[in-house]
């Protein structure tokens, strides 16, 4: 697209006049925004329009990305980028008397997901759109996101995300698309004269799902594709049913909140229509698009690909069924060879606390129609398969069993295809969590390796490296990460290594800049900026580097002069609201920052940074600025990880257990650019299969384990009498279910090895150009290519228009 600056100029002059009646030199950011939000529109709408005219009378195959969770975080620059138009915006702003960057701030973070989730769905569908494949993202659209996470006396507190508060530039309602989603009541079969039954429904009720499209804009390839989100009302016909106030809100509420759970679901009624709602919504307009098509219902897998990202959409199945069979008129085994071949699924964690389970009752109630369909499918698959297997493998896989419906295997059992994030979790999924379902279906497992969009994590985020690299290998690494290879070449070119260097340390004042203003502690940016960002979890082991700065603190209090690398550690996560071991060991770093940061033997040798509300916007401010990448998860837990993809992509080095993709890191690296330590799979494995784990013995063993561990009940970090008391329970009391202690002097040693490697200046700085140059392996692009091949079947749209042109 070409838009000049002065056309640009213009146009925002104009459109300010019209939304505000004022002079452009009299806005505000906040109407700068949205003016500058809605002009960028203008400059896709054109292409939105086309690319989805082009599917459909090309009648391109698409794919469709369910998922009760996308975090996009802010869109302006991405929509800038993609366009092509940043630079032209940016110069026409400042020509103006603005700066983007001061409007870019004006922008809310998008943040309906909790982590990496959510942040997935997001790489993929901005990566789908680059690609220029043919694919729409559906899910809902929350009236408020993630909650804003403070600290108050070190506790954290959560605030409503009211993200919606000054409108949203980029959502287009779509009221004429709405669709009935019904639930409750009672249903039963009435046989028609034909033999046929249909369902009847009593007492049920219809609630209106209303799509809200945003424009998924691909990078410089005019394809822009459509992430549809729905939002819950009332519909006309039933304003009569609903007599109190209390009524209506019960249904506004549905759309209301997101749960605030990273991985451990409970089943609540709400959640549960909540599922049902984005599914019945997006499949029945699914099947409305493909009816307009007009080939015959049992061809639907040649037109569209349905994928459940993690179980929360696996009602696709049951609900597929339902229409095909209610609606459509279709036989049993018909409608279920449709939806087998239409979906596919992806499993995100091996936690089992986090495989998703309703109970029987709930289901009935709530969801009458598809209780009785998975009924169905269950005691179809156990008759098919009971010929083939033991009996206690069909008790195992089947649906519905000790009272509850088992989520996950529904999502196997209706979908061609199950996919695991990463190497390892691919293999623990066949070997381990879902192995009788891998006996049974050994063709439908297959890995999809997590990825992240370079575009966002760093063309956007880290301008200075952005800018050398462009210098160094010319820009073609901009349309194909995997030409961040040819930076490999420079390994012992001088100027450009300490280029990287001068570019991390310019990152690095940004961010002490940050910290100061946000939380007055005062960072030097030579010391090593050490980051550990994600979720609040006892698996992530955020406990472990606690552990180790307290030796570090304990150390040079035993040696006043002890010479050690100026350390910064760097944290960011939230906890989930009800999980009180996660907010305990928040409370705990902030208590102990305050020791630390505050005790004048320390020297500025040592500094814990808890920085508030992590979210997608600060870590593009973290991420760049990072030395070390703490990914430390006790291995076999972490299932990929995400943020370990885009911390070496932007030059950290990794700090690693061998877990998710840490392992394939290590192999894209090599073994001497990455500091690998702690217990293996095998090695966790072994424990549970012996039960001798003995975290006690291992505290009783050491010293500096207990001078640490101590220090958490005998008073030496203030003010965490009960916190304190219960992670060490958890650790001695309850013998350390993540394997903390056991890891602990492997970790101390791999954290002395990266301040020896940090001394070295070369060193470092070539195992910096070295994870950057690997990097591009780890591209959501490659990832959606995958899936694209193996599981969805879907080309790009280039593809089809090279071989029609
Ligand atoms: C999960 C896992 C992560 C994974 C992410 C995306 O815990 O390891 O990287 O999904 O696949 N619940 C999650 O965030």
């Amino acid at each position: 697209m070409k838009i000049t600056k002065k056309v640009f100029k213009e146009e925002m002059i104009q459109r300010l006049k019209e939304k505000y009646a004022m002079d452009i030199s009299d806005a505000t950011p906040q109407e700068l925004f949205h003016v500058l939000g809605s002009v960028v529109k203008t400059y896709y709408a054109d292409d939105w329009v086309q690319t989805w005219k082009d599917y459909l009378t090309e009648e391109t195959k698409q794919v469709y990305y369910f998922s009760i969770e996308f975090l996009p975080g802010k869109m302006l620059k991405s929509n800038l980028l993609n366009l092509g138009i940043l630079d032209t915006v940016r110069d026409g702003l400042t020509e103006l008397g603005f700066s983007l960057d001061d409007i870019v701030d004006q922008e809310k973070d998008m943040a309906l997901g909790n982590g990496g989730l959510g942040r997935l769905a997001s790489c993929f569908m901005d990566s789908i759109a680059s690609c220029g494949l043919p694919g729409n993202g559906n899910g809902i659209r929350y009236d408020y996101g993630l909650f804003k996470q403070r600290f108050v006396d070190g506790y954290q507190v959560e605030l409503p995300d009211e993200w919606l508060n000054n409108g949203n530039v980029w959502e287009v309602r779509k009221e004429s698309k709405a669709i009935d989603v019904r639930f409750g009541g009672d249903v039963y079969m009435m046989p028609l004269a034909d033999g046929r039954l249909k369902p009847v429904y009593e007492n049920s009720r219809l609630i209106k799902a209303v799509p809200y499209d945003t424009a998924m804009v691909g990078y410089q390839n005019d394809v822009v594709n459509t992430l549809r989100l729905w939002s819950v009302e009332i519909p006309a016909s039933e304003e009569s049913k609903y007599r109190s106030l209390e009524d209506r809100r019960e249904l506004e509420d549905l759309t209301a909140v997101l749960y605030p759970d990273d991985s451990n679901e409970r089943g609540r009624r709400i959640r549960l229509l909540q599922e049902y709602f984005f599914v019945s919504a997006g499949v029945q307009s699914i099947v409305r698009y493909f009816k307009k098509l007009n080939k015959p219902l049992t061809t639907m897998s040649q037109s569209i690909a349905i994928h459940i990202n993690d179980t929360h959409p696996a009602l696709c199945v049951p609900e597929m069924m339902r229409i095909l069979l209610d609606e459509c008129d279709l036989s049993w085994e018909q409608a279920w060879e449709i939806t087998v071949k239409v979906m596919s699924y992806t499993n995100h964690t091996i936690m089992s606390e986090a495989l998703e389970k309703w109970p029987i009752e709930l289901m009935q109630d709530l969801l009458p129609r598809m209780y009785q369909i998975i009924e169905e499918i269950d005691r179809r698959f156990v008759n098919q398969y009971r010929k083939y297997y033991e009996a206690d493998l069909i008790e195992r896989t089947r649906i519905i069993r000790n009272g509850q419906v088992h989520m996950a295997n529904l999502a196997i059992i209706g979908s061609h295809s199950t996919n695991g994030v990463a190497k390892l979790h691919t293999d623990l999924l066949k070997n381990v969590v879902l192995h009788d379902f891998y006996v049974i279906f050994p063709g439908r497992f297959n890995n999809k390796t997590n990825g992240i969009a370079e575009r966002r994590w760093l063309q956007l985020s880290n301008e200075p490296l952005a800018k050398l690299l462009d210098k160094t290998i010319k820009t073609s690494w901009r349309q194909k990460p995997n030409d961040l290879h040819l930076l490999q070449n420079f390994v012992e070119d001088d100027a450009v290594l300490s280029a990287i260097e001068e570019a991390k340390y310019k990152n690095k004042v940004a961010l002490a800049q940050y910290i100061k203003e946000t939380t007055d502690i005062v960072v030097s940016p030579n010391a090593i900026f050490d980051v550990q960002i994600k979720r609040l979890h006892a698996y992530k082991r955020q406990l472990l580097n606690l552990l180790h700065i307290l030796k570090l603190y304990f150390d040079i209090k035993a040696k006043p002069d002890l010479q050690m690398e100026p350390r910064v550690f760097i944290f960011g996560a939230k906890a989930a609201p009800s999980y009180s071991y996660a907010k305990a060991i928040i409370k705990t770093i902030n208590e102990t920052a305050q020791l630390i940061n505050n005790d004048p033997d320390v020297k500025d040798r040592l500094k814990i940074v808890f920085l508030e509300n992590y979210n997608v916007t600060l870590a593009e401010r973290i991420i760049p600025a990072a030395d070390v990448s703490e990914q430390i998860s006790l291995a076999s837990k972490e299932a990929s990880g995400t943020s370990n993809m885009k911390l070496m992509l932007n030059g950290a080095v990794t700090l690693a257990t061998l877990d998710g993709a840490n392992i394939e890191i290590r192999d894209a690296v090599g073994k001497e650019n990455i500091v690998i330590f702690g217990l293996t799979e095998e090695e966790v494995y072994a424990y549970y299969h012996a039960q001798n784990y003995n975290a006690l013995g291992i505290y009783e063993d050491s010293p500096t384990i207990q001078k640490v561990l101590n220090a958490f009940i005998d008073g030496t970090i203030p003010n965490i009498q009960f916190e304190g008391q219960e992670i060490f329970d958890s650790l001695i009391k309850y013998n350390d279910e993540f394997f903390v202690l056991r890891d602990f002097d492997s970790y101390c040693l791999a954290q002395k090895r990266i301040e020896e490697l940090y001394q070295d200046k070369r060193r470092w700085q070539q195992i910096s150009l070295i994870n950057i140059a690997n990097a591009g392996k780890f591209s959501a692009d490659h990832t959606v290519e995958r899936y694209a091949e193996d599981i969805w079947q879907i080309e790009p749209v280039f593809a089809h228009k090279e071989l029609t042109r």
